[in-house]
This record gives structure tokens, C-alpha cells and sequence, in this order.
């Protein structure tokens, strides 16, 4: 119920508990997103979906309150491209977010409508503010689960639609064993 404190716990196999919604985002979830789209489509004709990241959140529902959700990225690559999660903008434009690593390591992607990329490490303990207007998306370039928590206004709403026609202006993919951040040459901003 709304306006109702609580309190969880940070931890466990699901990051926080309890929690009032799961979300999983499996290969087939995410086949649009990738860069190497044929590896993707190979991979599904195979029977091969791993699930490359979940979401366990508290939710509300009210302006004035928060969402609390902890994601987790698998580790893994599709072809060079180290899983990620599909990323947004808010559709409430003027509402930010906070993510605190928790574990693992990783990459955060901040994008402005003109396709201005930012990256910013996710590690443990580091806290990363998103600013309003920022698309954002998150990469596990590690080789353990990548696990950090987000905090936001509840009404600040989801567009997915518009990271997956255009996609990120960058990538990160693997180059000699290390994470690199390249240009996307499939971006359409
Ligand atoms: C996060 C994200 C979460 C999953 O809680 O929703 O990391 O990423 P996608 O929503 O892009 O699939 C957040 O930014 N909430 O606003
Ligand atoms: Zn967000």
C-alpha cells in the first residue's frame, strides 16, 4: 500500500527483500538491442535464451514517494558486447535517479536527446546520480553478477520506446580482454 513505511533488507539472492514486483529480461527480451543481431537470432534458432538480467523492486505508486529496485546483470557476452540492460528515459522528464553499486563492476551509460553520451564505473559503494533528461543504461563488464540498487520518483515512468529505435551512440564491448567504450555505428538519433 502507498504512504506506508517499511523497511528491507540489502542482500540475499534477490538484493533486497522483500520486494513487490520481478522482472526478467531474457535474450529474446532483447534481441533488438544487441549489435550483432545475426549471432542474436542464431543463438535463439538454437534454443539458447539465457536470461541476462532481473529487477526486484518495491514499488509505489504516488507522486512524492520512491521506487527501491535492485537489478542484477548476469555476466556475459553477446559475440564482443557484454550484457546490459535495454535502458530509458523517463517519461516524466524532470525525474532523476540514483544507483548505488553494490557489487561487481560495471558501466552506466547516461545519454541526452542529442545522443551526448557520459559513462560512469558501477562498483561497490560508488553512487551514481542521474540527472533529469539522461537515458540510462546499465553493463556488466565483469565476471560476477553486477548488482546495484536505484532509487526514483514513482511517477517517473518508463520510455523504452525511443532507446530501441535510435539504440545508444556507444558501446561497450570487449577489446584485448578489457571493456572498451566505441562509437555505435548502427546509432539513429
Ligand atoms: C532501473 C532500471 C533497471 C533495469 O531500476 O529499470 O536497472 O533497466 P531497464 O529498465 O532499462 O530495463 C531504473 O533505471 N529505473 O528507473
Ligand atoms: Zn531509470
Amino acid at each position: 500500500m502507498d504512504r506506508e513505511p517499511y523497511s528491507a533488507k540489502l542482500g540475499g539472492p534477490t538484493g533486497i527483500y522483500p520486494y513487490t514486483v520481478k522482472v526478467e529480461r531474457y535474450l529474446e527480451d532483447l534481441r533488438e538491442y544487441f549489435h550483432d543481431r545475426k549471432l542474436v537470432e542464431y543463438m535463439l534458432s538454437r534454443g539458447e535464451n539465457p536470461l541476462i538480467y532481473v529487477v526486484y523492486e518495491i514499488s509505489r505508486e504516488s507522486e512524492g514517494e520512491f521506487n527501491v529496485g535492485c537489478t542484477i546483470i548476469y555476466p556475459g557476452k553477446v559475440g564482443d558486447e557484454y550484457y546490459f540492460t535495454k535502458g530509458h528515459f523517463h517519461l516524466k522528464e524532470p525525474t532523476s535517479e540514483v544507483y548505488i553499486g553494490i557489487s561487481g563492476e560495471g558501466v552506466i551509460l547516461m545519454q541526452d536527446r542529442s545522443g551526448n553520451v557520459a559513462a560512469e564505473e558501477i562498483k561497490p559503494g560508488t553512487i551514481v546520480y542521474i540527472p533529469p533528461g539522461l537515458a540510462h543504461r546499465s553493463i556488466n563488464t565483469g565476471k560476477t553478477d553486477l548488482v546495484f540498487l536505484a532509487i526514483y520518483p514513482s511517477d517517473a515512468g518508463h520510455d523504452y520506446e525511443t532507446i530501441r529505435r535510435s539504440g545508444f551512440a556507444k558501446l561497450v564491448v570487449e577489446r584485448n580482454g578489457k571493456p572498451t567504450i566505441i562509437d555505435n555505428p548502427n546509432y539513429r538519433g
